[in-house]
Protein backbone atom coordinates (compact mmCIF):
# COMPACT_ATOMS: atom_id res chain seq x y z
CA UNK A 1 0.00 0.00 0.00
CA UNK A 2 2.93 2.37 0.77
CA UNK A 3 4.53 1.56 -2.70
CA UNK A 4 1.06 2.90 -4.21
CA UNK A 5 0.89 6.06 -2.39
CA UNK A 6 4.85 6.65 -3.91
CA UNK A 7 3.69 5.92 -7.56
CA UNK A 8 0.84 8.21 -6.96
CA UNK A 9 2.99 11.25 -5.79
CA UNK A 10 5.54 10.47 -7.62
CA UNK A 11 3.04 10.76 -10.68
CA UNK A 12 1.91 13.70 -9.21
CA UNK A 13 5.04 15.60 -9.39
CA UNK A 14 5.79 14.42 -12.80
CA UNK A 15 2.65 15.69 -14.37
CA UNK A 16 3.41 18.98 -12.58
CA UNK A 17 6.27 19.35 -14.17
CA UNK A 18 5.67 18.33 -17.01
CA UNK A 19 2.90 20.51 -17.28
CA UNK A 20 4.71 23.75 -15.65
CA UNK A 21 3.46 26.97 -15.77
CA UNK A 22 4.25 27.52 -19.35
CA UNK A 23 1.78 30.30 -21.41
CA UNK A 24 0.52 29.20 -24.23
CA UNK A 25 2.63 25.79 -23.98
CA UNK A 26 -0.56 23.82 -25.38
CA UNK A 27 -0.28 20.18 -25.06
CA UNK A 28 -3.70 19.28 -23.63
CA UNK A 29 -5.75 16.62 -25.00
CA UNK A 30 -7.37 19.30 -27.21
CA UNK A 31 -11.02 18.72 -25.84
CA UNK A 32 -13.02 21.95 -26.84
CA UNK A 33 -14.81 23.04 -23.69
CA UNK A 34 -16.60 25.60 -25.74
CA UNK A 35 -19.94 23.93 -25.54
CA UNK A 36 -21.03 25.13 -28.94
CA UNK A 37 -20.79 21.31 -30.33
CA UNK A 38 -24.00 20.17 -29.59
CA UNK A 39 -23.83 18.50 -26.37
CA UNK A 40 -26.57 19.66 -24.00
CA UNK A 41 -25.59 19.84 -20.25
CA UNK A 42 -26.97 17.77 -18.13
CA UNK A 43 -29.32 19.01 -15.74
CA UNK A 44 -29.07 17.23 -13.11
CA UNK A 45 -25.64 17.39 -12.45
CA UNK A 46 -24.47 19.20 -9.74
CA UNK A 47 -22.00 21.82 -9.76
CA UNK A 48 -18.75 21.49 -7.43
CA UNK A 49 -18.14 25.16 -6.54
CA UNK A 50 -14.34 25.82 -4.70
CA UNK A 51 -13.66 28.64 -2.93
CA UNK A 52 -10.10 29.75 -2.07
CA UNK A 53 -9.02 32.76 0.01
CA UNK A 54 -5.48 34.14 -0.04
CA UNK A 55 -4.60 36.75 2.35
CA UNK A 56 -0.52 37.42 2.88
CA UNK A 57 0.97 34.10 1.08
CA UNK A 58 -1.18 31.57 2.83
CA UNK A 59 -4.25 29.91 0.83
CA UNK A 60 -7.36 28.87 2.79
CA UNK A 61 -11.04 27.27 2.32
CA UNK A 62 -11.06 24.50 -0.11
CA UNK A 63 -7.34 23.55 -0.26
CA UNK A 64 -5.29 20.19 -0.50
CA UNK A 65 -6.93 17.64 -2.38
CA UNK A 66 -10.54 18.63 -4.00
CA UNK A 67 -12.12 14.92 -5.21
CA UNK A 68 -14.69 14.88 -7.80
CA UNK A 69 -16.22 12.95 -10.19
CA UNK A 70 -15.13 12.77 -14.18
CA UNK A 71 -17.78 15.31 -15.49
CA UNK A 72 -18.59 17.57 -12.83
CA UNK A 73 -18.69 21.22 -13.35
CA UNK A 74 -16.40 23.08 -11.41
CA UNK A 75 -16.59 26.52 -10.67
CA UNK A 76 -13.35 27.70 -8.74
CA UNK A 77 -13.30 31.06 -6.91
CA UNK A 78 -10.12 32.54 -5.79
CA UNK A 79 -9.95 36.01 -3.86
CA UNK A 80 -6.69 37.53 -3.43
CA UNK A 81 -4.91 40.45 -1.73
CA UNK A 82 -2.58 41.10 -4.22
CA UNK A 83 -3.19 41.00 -7.94
CA UNK A 84 -2.32 37.27 -9.33
CA UNK A 85 -3.52 34.79 -11.70
CA UNK A 86 -5.09 31.62 -11.76
CA UNK A 87 -4.13 28.71 -13.15
CA UNK A 88 -5.62 25.49 -13.78
CA UNK A 89 -3.04 22.94 -14.60
CA UNK A 90 -3.64 20.07 -17.60
CA UNK A 91 -7.17 22.25 -18.43
CA UNK A 92 -5.02 24.99 -18.68
CA UNK A 93 -7.41 27.56 -17.83
CA UNK A 94 -6.43 31.44 -16.13
CA UNK A 95 -7.96 33.96 -14.55
CA UNK A 96 -6.39 37.42 -13.44
CA UNK A 97 -7.15 38.54 -10.38
CA UNK A 98 -6.92 42.11 -9.13
CA UNK A 99 -5.82 42.75 -5.61
CA UNK A 100 -8.44 42.43 -3.03
CA UNK A 101 -10.60 40.99 -5.37
CA UNK A 102 -12.09 37.53 -6.91
CA UNK A 103 -11.86 35.59 -10.11
CA UNK A 104 -14.24 32.68 -11.17
CA UNK A 105 -12.84 29.99 -13.70
CA UNK A 106 -15.33 27.59 -14.85
CA UNK A 107 -14.77 24.62 -16.74
CA UNK A 108 -16.09 20.61 -16.63
CA UNK A 109 -13.84 18.37 -15.30
CA UNK A 110 -13.53 15.85 -18.05
CA UNK A 111 -10.25 14.46 -18.03
CA UNK A 112 -9.07 12.42 -15.39
CA UNK A 113 -6.14 12.79 -13.39
CA UNK A 114 -4.87 15.17 -10.68
CA UNK A 115 -3.85 18.60 -11.62
CA UNK A 116 -2.53 21.33 -9.60
CA UNK A 117 -4.25 24.82 -9.11
CA UNK A 118 -2.21 27.94 -8.51
CA UNK A 119 -1.68 31.53 -7.66
CA UNK A 120 0.58 31.83 -10.73
CA UNK A 121 2.76 34.44 -10.09
CA UNK A 122 3.26 33.44 -6.65
CA UNK A 123 3.83 29.89 -7.40
CA UNK A 124 1.66 29.48 -4.56
CA UNK A 125 -0.26 25.46 -5.25
CA UNK A 126 -3.78 26.69 -3.74
CA UNK A 127 -5.22 22.58 -4.48
CA UNK A 128 -4.94 19.76 -6.49
CA UNK A 129 -7.77 18.67 -8.67
CA UNK A 130 -8.47 14.97 -7.97
CA UNK A 131 -10.72 13.93 -11.41
CA UNK A 132 -11.93 10.37 -11.24
CU1 LIG B 1 0.86 27.39 -13.33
Amino acid sequence: MGRVAVVVAAAAVAVGALAGCGHGASTGPGSNPGGASGKPPAASTTVRTINVKVRGGKATGDTGRIAVATGTPIVLSVSSDVADEIHVHGYDRKANIPAGATASVAFAANTPGVFEVELENSKLQLLQLQVG
